[in-house]
């Protein structure tokens, strides 16, 4: 192989597990493209749009808790690729960016295509670098792989002239280690375990943090040992099962009031592997900032994190699933029938939230009423991507996933995502079977990733509710300005003959007596569908709530 500074970069990479890159060519990283030929262990997927190739990446890296990577051309192609790295960082995920740069003679010249990208995302990734040696390219590999995954988990941007990335250079294959997971000493472990014995109303909230290998069994582990009612951070449904008698339900954008009031008469709050941020903490009322009404330990393996808001008993900067190992085999000592009151009602005020609607609207299908029907034939192992959109909101609040299925939603409310999101899931685990939910106007900002699906017979169901509306914006237009329409109806394409332009199968749902056959038909292929939904807005307006 040859010994150029891009396969030291690539050597880097590959040796971290890096296995698959998502990129739109371009001709500032030319060098880079060359030396992918030499890996074969590197699968390249090709895109037509970066931000489409960046979403991708980050539910890769997402799934496999190492660095997605995505590889764009400078200037219009770094342009593209910004909302995977705002949504990395939103959402806590391992993410590279390679960006082809200008010529380094020329750096800050405001040549052709030029940004200067330690200003361009200085805000919101974890670390940018544009080194100007050849020499420097494994130890950036290296170095952006471990503030990737460390800490809180998020962007890192490596911006490479082209004329840096072709010269001879050591081929190293360092090996970022992963850190040991840290624990609280024994008498803080002792002192916790003591509190939580005496609280009566103890509450669990759970977030991203526990979505490593085995974290989802250590929780569950430890809620059994303790009896402890769990409620799952902002579209982390899946880290808890929904049929559970203590899970009790999401911290989310529709709490019912009561069920918030009867949360803030907790005693006990264990939080979790959450960054506790703006959306579970009801706009950081629940706990209340600074002190919180009750005890609180935050539990969260980056020490900027761990108490940022709230002042907390116990801040714990550590791995949350160890904590929760930790403390398992502690259990006892507790108001048994007290707790099981307290878990009791938090459930029943969760399942009052959860029951699904019956509603029969005049023009169109109820969409709640088809994803009633996906989770009720959704397999076990089935990954969910989401869009950003109202047709969502039965998702949250009643799909109820079953342990093993995974919610992939992006934190961030980007819309877009759930396409590139889908696909990407589908090339990481084929044998699951994924499905993709999406608006019409979310399906159209990106969508093109589903012709890899075609390409590669990945068998995702994508489930387009259309609507002929940003319908979400629309709910908000008629609660602030009701009847003054504004820039929120779309006229749409043939959706079926789009679909069959891609070379997928198309079906259609128009009325609510298909629902149930075309749902299991969908899910039953083993090849890319489109299952278009001729979904009803009267159903989710403010009116007809
Ligand atoms: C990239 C991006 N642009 C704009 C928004 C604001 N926004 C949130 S939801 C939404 C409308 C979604 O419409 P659609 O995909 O059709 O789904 P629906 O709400 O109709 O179910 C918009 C425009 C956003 N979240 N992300």
């Amino acid at each position: 192989m040859p010994d150029t500074s891009s396969h030291a970069l690539l050597n880097v990479l590959q040796a971290n597990g890096v296995d698959r890159v998502f990129l739109v060519p371009g001709e500032s990283y030319l060098g880079i493209l060359d030396a992918l030929v030499d890996f074969p262990g590197i699968d390249t997927v090709i895109c037509r749009h970066e931000g489409g190739a960046g979403y991708m990446a980050v539910a890769d890296g997402r799934l496999t808790g190492r660095p997605g990577v995505a590889l764009v051309s400078r200037g219009p192609g770094a342009s593209h690729a910004s909302i995977a790295v705002h949504t990395a960082q939103q959402d806590a995920v391992p993410f590279i960016l390679i960006v082809g740069q200008i010529p380094k003679r020329d750096l800050r010249r405001e040549a052709f295509q030029e940004i200067d990208y330690q200003r361009m995302f200085g805000g919101i990734a974890k670390w940018v670098f544009e080194p100007t040696d050849p020499q420097q390219l494994a130890e950036a590999a290296f170095k952006a792989v471990r503030v990737a995954t460390t800490g809180t988990p998020g962007p890192v941007v490596l911006v490479i002239p082209e004329d840096i990335q072709q010269q001879p250079a050591p081929q190293p294959a360092w090996r970022a280690v992963r850190h040991a997971p840290t624990l609280p000493d024994e008498a803080t472990l002792a002192q916790v375990a003591e509190r939580l014995a005496g609280a009566r109303r103890p509450l669990v909230i759970a977030g991203g943090a526990l979505e490593i290998p085995g974290g989802r069994e250590a929780l569950l582990a430890f809620a059994e040992a303790w009896q402890l009612p769990v409620a799952v951070s902002f579209r982390r449904q899946d880290l808890f099962p929904a049929d559970h008698p203590l899970y009790v339900g999401d911290l989310g954008l529709a709490n019912p009031r009561e069920q918030i009031a009867a949360l803030h008469e907790s005693d006990f709050i264990l939080a979790l592997g959450t960054r506790l941020g703006d959306i579970p903490t009801q706009g950081y009322t629940f706990p209340v900032l600074p002190r919180p009404a009750q005890t609180l330990l935050h539990c969260y393996p980056d020490d900027h994190a761990v108490g940022l808001q709230h002042a907390a008993d116990f801040g714990l900067v550590c791995d949350p699933a160890s904590l929760a190992r930790a403390l398992a085999p502690r259990a006892g000592g507790s108001d048994a029938a007290a707790v099981s009151e307290w878990a009791r009602r938090l459930r029943g005020l969760y399942q009052d939230y959860a029951r699904w609607p019956e509603r029969q609207p005049g023009d169109g299908v109820d969409f709640a009423a088809v994803t009633r029907s996906i989770a009720a034939h959704a397999p076990d192992e089935a990954i969910v991507c989401l869009d950003a959109g109202t047709f969502a909101a039965p998702v949250y609040r009643h799909f109820g996933f079953r342990a093993g299925q995974r919610l992939m939603s992006p934190l961030s409310g980007a819309m877009g995502y759930g396409t590139p999101a889908a696909v990407a899931s589908a090339l990481r685990h084929p044998g699951r079977k994924t499905i993709c939910m999406v608006g019409d106007g979310g399906f159209m900002m990106t969508g093109n990733e589903m012709i890899a699906a075609v390409e590669r017979r990945l068998p995702v169901l994508f489930v387009l509710s259309n609507n002929n509306c940003y319908a979400s914006i629309r709910i908000h237009q008629e609660i602030n300005y009701p009847g003054r329409v504004s820039g929120t109806s779309l006229f749409n394409p043939d959706f079926q003959a789009l679909g069959a332009a891609f070379g997928m199968r198309t079906m259609l749902i128009d009325q609510a007596g298909q629902i149930d056959a075309a749902v299991s038909q969908a899910l039953a292929a083993q090849e890319p569908v489109l299952l278009e939904v001729r979904t009803s807005l009267s159903a989710v307006l403010p009116a007809a709530k």
